[in-house]
């Protein structure tokens, strides 16, 4: 075998290796411990036994892609060392070829995403409702999800005002499960037919292709101040739930009503949840945009930060169970409508389970790029009821995926092998990787001894639940009940807390306020008249509008508590602390204060004037001033000592007066009321706590229960 210490005899030598690159050949190098790929099962379901790394980068030696060693990579094959390229130089022709076709189309929504592998654990709560193994007693199963903005490319910034998509791959042992939801419990429009208008409405405009990732422009407004249904769910994301602090933080919803059904053959309607275990919580507006700038990878990054740190995010996978009934309406609800939610007060989340997410992509493109979703994939025990926008996504999710991943064999890339056993009848195509075995893929069929075979229910088929059909004529028309389109709404709003109505106003304002057209902002400030008259006040006053009449004005509605994120308390584990010092930091007080932070789960991030390690100490600190922004922190301690007569560092003075302003708890000691009061900053206001390091930490992750010192937030008058 030769090696490149034995260089091929005439071969043109290479470069030398610059000083620092190895010269051995070495291994690549293993998954990093917080990284797993998907499993590995054959393209027919069953585990391959193959070793890792036996699909792609194993071995010492570059080889071109069908494995031939190579000794030079670095130049191509010329006629003489000046002369022209010469077209035989299969080498570089595989490279450039290969280079030229390495993107595929983005998805046309829900482009830009992160994901990441877990593990589902049930509770058998749901046997009594579904016979869907997975939701059997002590059952665990893998899943992978991937988590989404809706509107912006696939380069977008994360933190944008916008839906969030929730997905799940349930690889349970009866077939794939995908929950295909989103972190709002309704949506836009209520027939699919009007999918594409939406999302045309919401993306950049065409003539200039701007703006990106953003829902505050004109087309937006003009669609959705005219298509009145989409107001239940722009509320959602005009409240704070457009801008979750983390996807670790986020709700999750299957939308649409499923019909569940037992072993027994009993049916019922159910809503999906999922809740995590940190709470609800969002960014406010200004750190959203701050973020945005200095990190626009931001959910992301705490995401994988998160799982590397082996804080490992959970949520509750809970439904709400309605008896399936003729009419499918719940409590005066069309369940079948998209557009409404059902509170839980009326209708408690009932626990089945709980997910925790345990390990980061090992390669993005591999997983999180190919992953394919559909709310088709079910298994026994879960059905489809009749919303008409879920009819038109059973469609939808495969048809773009044929085209979005080369050809209808993708469920054969390994992040979307099902680990049930497949046997389908289905051949050939682009990119087929199985090698099928029988010469009679068809039934009914003799020469391959009739296999497969259909099952029976006692064989675990997925047997369409036999739902009566409601007669009529055939017609493009609605129900009546899905005409009322602004008592959700007007619900939502009132049940949020005076802070989180303002957030909303606030938001309304901007967005409107990005509009050029008079007439778009009029019909809007029209629209949030019929949903609540203060909101349309407030939005009004700061876009300089009169005040229009409702054409269809409120009705009082019975609140829901369960929708506003505040006035509960909840676990402080993962949740990020920066600990901003000077030069004249006491460094063991530091590390006492980031050792207790540590102790309760949450993670410290040490900031110093400038990187490297922490003066007097072997330990590294995470940012530098140039590198820190309040707005990576959920609170922040000041273990600054003596400023110097200057006083002290300017992106210190800015972090404070920001985190103060974001309504962060703040806490310190030494210089830290100094720190504050050029910051403007009362030291003495709610939510500031003075002390030593023990005593701060333990302070603050009282306030970090509450997310944020709420009072701060003056209320808009
Ligand atoms: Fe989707 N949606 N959608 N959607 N959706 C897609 O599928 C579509 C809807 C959702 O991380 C696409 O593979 C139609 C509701 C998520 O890969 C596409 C309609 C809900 C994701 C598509 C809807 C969703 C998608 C684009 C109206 C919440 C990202 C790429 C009938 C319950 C999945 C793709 C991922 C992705 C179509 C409405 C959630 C085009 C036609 C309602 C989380 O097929």
């Amino acid at each position: 075998m030769t090696t490149p210490s034995q260089p091929i005899p005439g071969a043109p030598s290479s470069q030398p290796p610059s000083f620092d690159e190895p010269t051995e050949p070495r291994k690549p190098l293993p998954p990093k411990p917080d990284q797993h790929g998907p499993e590995l099962v054959s393209p027919t379901g069953t585990p391959t036994g193959e070793p890792e790394g036996s699909r792609s980068q194993s071995g010492d030696f570059l080889t071109t892609a069908q494995g031939a060693r190579l000794q030079d990579t670095d130049h191509s094959l010329k006629a003489g060392r000046r002369g022209p390229t010469l077209l035989q130089d299969h080498h570089l022709r595989e490279i450039i070829t290969h280079f030229d076709h390495e993107r595929i189309p983005e998805r046309v929504v829900h482009a830009r995403g992160a994901g990441a592998h877990g593990v589902f654990q049930s509770y058998g709560t749901g046997t009594g409702l579904t016979r869907a193994g997975f939701l059997a007693p002590d059952v665990e199963t893998p899943v992978f999800v991937r988590f989404s903005t809706v509107v912006g490319s696939r380069g977008s910034a994360d933190v944008v005002r916008d839906t969030r998509g929730f997905a799940v791959k349930f690889y349970t042992d009866e077939g794939t499960f995908d929950l295909v939801g989103n972190n709002i419990p309704v949506f836009f429009i209520q027939d699919a037919i009007k999918f594409p208008d939406v999302v045309h409405a919401a993306k950049p405009h065409p003539d200039r292709e701007i703006p990106q990732a953003q829902s505050a422009h004109d087309t937006f407004w003009d669609f959705v101040s005219l298509h009145t249904e989409a107001q239940a769910h722009t509320l959602w994301f005009m409240a704070d739930r457009g801008i979750p602090r983390s996807f670790r933080m986020m709700e999750g919803f299957g939308v649409h009503t499923f019909r569940l059904i037992n072993n027994e053959g009993a049916t019922a309607l159910v809503k999906f949840h999922w809740k995590p275990v940190m709470g609800v919580h969002s960014l406010v507006w200004e750190e959203a945009q701050i973020v945005n700038g200095m990190d626009p990878d931001f959910h992301r990054r705490d995401l994988a930060d998160a799982i590397e740190s082996g804080n490992f995010p959970s949520w509750e996978l809970g439904v709400q169970v309605f008896p399936d009934v003729e009419d499918e309406m719940y409590e005066g609800i069309d369940l079948l409508d998209p557009t409404k939610f059902v509170p839980e007060e009326l209708a408690p989340v009932q626990m089945l389970g709980r997910m925790t997410l345990n390990a980061n992509p090992k390669n993005y493109f591999a997983e999180v790029e190919q992953v394919a979703f559909h709310p088709g994939h079910l298994v026994p025990g879960i059905d489809a009821s009749n919303d008409p926008l879920l009819h038109g996504r059973l469609f939808s999710y495969l048809d773009t995926q044929i085209s979005r991943l080369g050809g209808p064999n993708f469920g054969q890339l390994p992040i979307n092998r099902p680990h049930a056993p497949v046997n389908d009848m289905l051949r050939d195509g682009m990119h087929q990787s199985a090698d099928y075995a029988g010469v009679a893929p068809y039934k009914p069929n003799s020469l391959d001894g009739g296999c497969p075979f259909h099952a029976g229910i006692d064989a675990g088929a997925f047997i369409d639940v036999p739902q009566a059909v409601q007669a009529g004529k055939k017609e493009r028309a609605n129900p009546a009940s899905f005409n009322d389109h602004f008592s959700q709404p007007t619900l939502f709003y009132r049940s949020l807390t005076p802070t989180e109505q303002d957030h909303a106003a606030q938001a309304y304002a901007f967005e409107l306020g990005k509009c050029y057209e008079q007439t778009i902002r009029e019909r809007q400030l029209t629209a949030l008249a019929n949903i609540d008259a203060d909101l349309c006040r407030k939005v009004a006053a700061e876009l300089g509008l009169p005040v229009p009449v409702a054409t269809e004005p409120p009705a009082e509605q019975i609140p829901s508590p369960a929708v506003s994120q505040l006035g509960q308390s909840w676990p402080v584990a993962g949740r990020v602390i920066g600990i901003v010092t000077d030069s004249g930091s006491d460094p063991a007080q530091v590390l006492e204060a980031r050792d207790a932070i540590t102790a309760a789960g949450m993670l410290a991030l040490i900031v110093a004037p400038v990187g490297g390690k922490l003066p007097g100490t072997e330990d590294t600190v995470q940012r530098s001033y140039a590198t820190a922004r309040s707005v990576e922190f959920d609170a922040v301690v000041f273990a600054t000592s003596v400023a110097d007569q200057n006083g002290p560092d300017p992106r210190v003075v800015v972090l404070a007066a920001e985190a103060f302003r974001h309504a962060k708890a703040i806490g310190g000691w030494g210089s830290a009321p100094e720190v504050l009061q050029v910051a403007g900053v009362d030291a003495d206001a709610a939510g500031i706590v003075h002390g030593n390091p023990g005593e701060v930490v333990e302070a603050l992750g009282g306030l970090l229960a509450h997310h944020r010192v709420w009072e701060r937030f003056a209320p808009i008058q």
